[in-house]
């Protein structure tokens, strides 16, 4: 479990951090192969500018299919960790696959979501996060056990270290602050895929 010593953080108290700084502190503990999938648009480019894995895959378009498609991967291979990237706004319109993560429960699932209470990409409209609803609460909900704020970076570190053990799946929810990316990614989807399934040991050849 990755809750305990993180119990008394909500998204009230839990610190306003930088996603870029957590992007790089995440993929530095990346010993494994692990898969990333980025979300459309702030998540996807923040992790673009943290290094081009060849297991990393970058979302282009479509707003909630980062933790689908993460769940996909971690079936498909069950030996890779696989960790979903996903904007506040885009988990919104996806809720139900929380309940499809749980439901499923991968023990080499994470997904981590990037708070920053606003639509940031098309011009910072609000989401309910920013109000009525907290996410951990609803992951709970859905039947994620092990979800969690990270109260700030050195918690966010602990919480990326227990989940990468595989005992998930996990949420580590992060409140982020308003810093636009820091970079973009190349907008080509046929090469992105065709990366990430060589990096993911299913495609030979170049190409
Ligand atoms: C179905 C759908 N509706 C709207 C959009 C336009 N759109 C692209 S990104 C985005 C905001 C994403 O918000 P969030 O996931 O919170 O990430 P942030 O921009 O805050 O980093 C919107 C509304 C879209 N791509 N797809």
């Amino acid at each position: 479990m990755i809750t305990k010593s993180t119990g008394a953080i909500g998204a009230h108290n839990a610190k306003v951090m930088n996603r870029f700084d957590l992007t790089k502190r995440l993929v530095g503990q990346l010993k494994r192969e692990e898969a990333v999938i980025g979300g459309i648009g702030n998540a996807s480019f923040d992790l673009w500018a943290s290094g081009q894995r060849p297991q990393n895959f970058y979302m282009l378009g479509s707003m909630g299919l980062t933790i689908p498609i993460a769940l996909g991967v971690a079936i498909a291979q069950p030996q890779r960790h696989a960790i979903a990237l996903e904007g506040d706004g885009s988990l919104l319109m996806q809720l139900g696959c929380l309940a499809t993560v749980a439901e499923r429960a991968p023990k080499n699932l994470t997904i981590i979501v990037w708070d920053n209470g606003v639509y940031q990409i098309t011009g910072a409209q609000p989401t309910a996060s920013a109000s009525t609803s907290d996410l951990v609460a609803i992951a709970r909900g859905s039947g994620i056990a092990n979800s969690a704020w990270a109260a700030d970076e050195d918690d966010f570190d602990r919480l990326v270290a227990a989940a990468l053990k595989d005992g998930g799946p996990s949420l580590i929810a992060a409140r982020i602050d308003n810093k636009p990316a820091v970079a973009t990614t190349d907008r080509d989807p046929v090469q992105i895929r065709e990366r990430f399934m060589r990096g993911l040991g299913v495609r030979g050849g170049p190409g």
